[in-house]
């Protein structure tokens, strides 16, 4: 069995430590796909890191994660708010997955308080910066055999 986790980080993460840090902190991508590195390092995964402001890049990458991977990490950023074809995109591969974000979106927007994935989510960590992508890849690896 593959010991390997996809990383998806939707539109507009890469933007992260380059603005509103009062929201989303001062780390960027870079250091996030390092957090969730060495979080799953620990645990015997590695981790293949995407992001995309394309849905269908997206989309793309969670088909072929069926191949070689054992679970999703993914914060799909506005598109959690939005997206029955990312929805469908993650139940349509039968991996567990993780849904992340940064911010506490219940403490935000009213808008960001749906989210189309979190009752098919395996795990949810919401509002605990970036260090949130650790807990989830430990919480979702629990859940791997
Ligand atoms: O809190 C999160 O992680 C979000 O998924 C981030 C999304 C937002 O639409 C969700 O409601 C909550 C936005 C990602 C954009 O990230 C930026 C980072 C720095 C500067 C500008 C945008």
């Amino acid at each position: 069995m593959t010991r390997r986790i996809l990383l998806v980080n939707g539109p507009n993460l890469n933007l992260l430590g380059t603005r509103e840090p009062e929201i989303y902190g001062t780390a960027t991508l870079t250091d996030v796909e390092r957090i969730t590195a060495d979080a799953a390092s620990e645990l015997g995964f590695e981790v293949r890191a995407v992001q995309s402001n394309h849905e269908g890049v997206l989309i793309d990458a969670i088909h072929a994660a069926r191949e070689d991977c054992a679970g999703i990490v993914i914060n799909p950023g506005g598109l959690t708010h939005t997206s029955v074809v990312l929805r469908d995109a993650l139940t349509g591969v039968s991996l567990p997955f993780a849904e992340v974000h940064i911010s506490d979106v219940y403490a935000r927007e009213v808008f960001r308080h749906h989210s189309y994935l979190d009752d098919v989510a395996a795990v949810r960590v919401v509002g605990h910066g970036v260090d949130g992508y650790a807990d989830a890849v430990r919480q979702l690896a629990a859940l791997i055999p």
